[in-house]
């Protein structure tokens, strides 16, 4: 094993403020943990091996805060992250909290609200620039319905467009060098939400002004609650250049949005995630969005941290292993994995070479593609057994 287990900065890994500092509470059940300071989170973090962290606006200064105060919160961070080395790997604005949200930010049927929102992201994307933030994510939350007949989605999606434009002038005019990230989700807590998954997304930012600055932030739970592969939704946005940052967590298929432990479910897509970033060079924030069992107690949550980095790292080592496996080498060659990145079309071919080949589909239906081996060696590198 080339890695010792033991994360360290380098791994580049990110844990939201939001995520550590959940206090456990749900929609049919109260608080179950006691809030936690913001500095002392990222002490900690940084004693386990973290890089950074990842707020929301409210997470460091809760909604009607005066500005002195304020500005003594955000010095006290600054000085926590100074004093540890770690940086802010991501920043976002909470447009979905505070009840006059309630019917979408960007997207909501009052113009008021709409411009409020507006207002709202540009005072955090300011801390989220003077914090050193490199990435600013977009979760519309609220940005939805309940009662399709309310909003014709043409005219939501242009909202959303003008909002984003709107906000991207204003970070390229301020100097900050941000990259928004958009992070897509099919449903809740709306009964629909705009942008519902990372194909939506990318589609979305073809038609922004300044496309070039905008990518996707995919999330495991998000894509899964969609009954989507979420490597495969990564393997596009990577394919695109858009994946500017990541959320990993776990989640089932058909449940409510988990957000467990990254790793905690479906195991084999997890591993597909880490190799294919891996292989392909991915070298934003591994970023954990994810909530400590609601039956934790405090020092639950720091197992949860632990638990989320040592996954990804033990995942890596798996898949490193598994890439290394001569009899996986066969059995890739076996199924012909090198072979679908050979071009199909050859610079001298006609529409007639091309026609002739259907000539041999009886004989190209004869083939195997040795898929049960390879996959039952990926089964077996898991387990442990290789
Ligand atoms: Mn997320």
């Amino acid at each position: 094993m080339s890695h010792d287990l033991q994360p360290r900065p380098e791994d580049r890994f990110t844990f939201g403020l939001w995520t550590i500092g959940n206090p456990g509470r749900d929609p049919f059940g109260l608080p179950t943990r006691a809030a936690v300071d913001p500095a002392d989170s990222v002490r900690r973090l940084a004693e386990l091996g973290a890089a950074g962290v990842s707020l929301h606006d409210d997470d460091l200064i809760p909604h009607g805060t005066p500005a002195a105060e304020a500005e003594r919160i955000t010095a006290r961070f600054a000085t926590a992250l100074r004093e540890t080395g770690l940086h802010v790997g991501m920043a976002t604005t909470n447009l979905f909290g505070h009840p006059a949200f309630k019917d979408g930010a960007f997207t909501s049927n009052d113009r008021g609200v709409r411009r409020a929102a507006i207002g709202k992201a540009m005072r955090s994307i300011d801390l989220g620039a003077r914090l050193g933030a490199k990435v600013y994510v977009f979760w519309g939350g609220r940005e939805g319905v309940e009662a399709g007949v309310a909003k014709d989605p043409r005219d939501a999606l242009e909202r959303y467009r003008e909002a984003i434009d709107t906000l991207a002038d204003y970070s390229v005019t301020q100097g900050y060098g941000l990259r928004f990230a958009l992070e897509p989700k099919p449903n809740e807590p709306r009964g629909d939400i705009f942008l519902p998954t990372v194909g939506h997304a990318l589609h979305f930012i073809s038609t922004l002004q300044r496309p070039e600055m905008v990518g996707v932030n995919p999330e495991v739970a998000h894509e899964t609650m969609a009954g989507l592969s979420f490597h495969h939704a990564v393997g596009q946005a990577l394919w695109a250049g858009k994946l500017f940052h990541i959320d990993l967590n776990a989640q089932r298929i058909g449940r409510f949005d988990q957000d467990y432990r990254f790793g905690a479910e479906d195991l084999k897509e997890a591993f597909l995630l880490v190799r294919l970033l891996e292989r392909a060079g991915y070298d934003g924030p591994l970023h954990f969005d994810a909530h400590p069992y609601r039956n934790e107690d405090a020092d639950g949550v720091w197992d949860f941290v632990r638990g989320c980095m040592r996954t990804y790292l033990l995942l890596a080592e798996r898949a490193r292993t598994f890439d290394a496996l001569p009899e996986v080498r066969e059995a890739l060659a076996a199924a012909g994995a090198d072979e679908l990145a050979q071009p199909t079309v050859a610079s001298g071919d006609s529409p007639d070479t091309l026609e002739r080949a259907a000539d041999e589909l009886d004989t190209l239906a004869t083939r195997g593609y040795a898929n049960e081996r390879l996959d039952q060696l990926l089964v077996e590198v898991l387990l442990g057994v290789r």
